[in-house]
């Protein structure tokens, strides 16, 4: 179907989640939509506190811009604005333009007729940031665990959480997310290279199709995944990446205060040691 009858069959009113036929309208290529609404909303009230707490805080350096969670001594209560309240503002309007834009993820897939696989994915990644801002700061009694807003600020507080632990890489959650992190770059890679391999065919040759593609594989390790596999499986390796990032450090303080390394010795307490006299 050409794009322009296309679109002339699917940009049609309905799928919506809440409003009707309010703001189910497109401005432009754009669709608009109550969560269209309601993202550029929070996106621009977030941004505009953030600037507004770099005014206060003279600097307008990019990399020193830094708008910080409230002290620990403020618990889970509400703090000043500019001690940690903008923080706690910023904070929602994020969430807010989060969850909006997945459910406009949604309201689009509904248009469309399509599966939700897009506004799940997005889902994992609000997920991961959800649990550094609010579920293990809500387990540890205070806002001052969230990470602040700013470059060089949440690297120093990424850094000073993990030596929190002594060493972050043998929190076993880690391990896992690291390895679906550097497993999602070599699926991607693969399949691009692929792609572009078939894709791009000698100067005056037809395109190759994906028999071309499944034999390379099957010739180079005797196994092709398959065309729809390959998304299946980027999907699975990419969404494991972001959900054991949030274990990671979810269980960091509230299940494990000890440092990391020490977790590991349930190996060395196995039963299965020849035993040392009085060890
Ligand atoms: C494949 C296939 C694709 C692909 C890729 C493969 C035709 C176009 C990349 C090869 C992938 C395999 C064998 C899985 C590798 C496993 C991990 C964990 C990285 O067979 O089908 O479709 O893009």
């Amino acid at each position: 179907m050409a794009l322009l009858s296309f679109e002339k069959k699917y940009r049609v009113r309905g799928g919506t989640l809440i409003g009707g036929d309010l703001f189910d309208f497109w401005v432009g290529p754009f669709y608009v939509g109550f969560f269209g609404v309601t993202t550029a909303f929070f996106a621009l009230l977030g941004t505009i506190l953030i600037f507004w707490g770099a005014a206060h805080q003279g600097t307008w350096n990019p990399w020193l811009i830094n708008i910080a969670p409230p002290d620990l001594s403020y618990g889970l209560g509400a703090a000043p604005l500019m001690e940690g309240g903008l923080w706690q503002i910023i904070t929602i309007c994020a969430i807010g333009a989060f969850c909006s834009w997945a459910l406009r993820e949604v309201e689009i897939c509904r248009k469309l007729g399509m599966g939700y696989h897009v506004p799940v994915a997005f889902s994992f990644a609000i997920f991961a940031y959800v649990t550094l801002v609010v579920f293990r700061p809500v387990l540890m009694g205070a806002w001052g665990h969230g990470f602040p807003y700013g470059i060089f600020s949440h690297l120093d507080w990424v850094s000073n959480t993990g030596y929190a632990y002594l060493h972050f890489h043998y929190n076993p959650a880690h391990m896992l997310a690291v390895t679906f992190f550097f497993t999602t770059t070599l699926a991607l890679a693969l399949h691009g290279g692929l792609i572009l391999s078939a894709a791009n065919p000698e100067k005056g040759e037809l395109m190759k199709t994906p028999d071309h593609e499944d034999t390379f594989f099957r010739d180079f390790i005797g196994y092709s995944v398959g065309t729809l596999g390959i998304h299946r499986l980027g999907l699975l390796l990419a969404l494991n990446a972001g959900f054991w990032s949030a274990v990671c450090i979810i269980i960091s303080g509230p299940v494990w205060t000890k440092g990391w390394p020490e977790w590991w010795n349930w190996w060395l307490e196995l039963p299965i040691w020849f035993s040392q006299a009085g060890v």
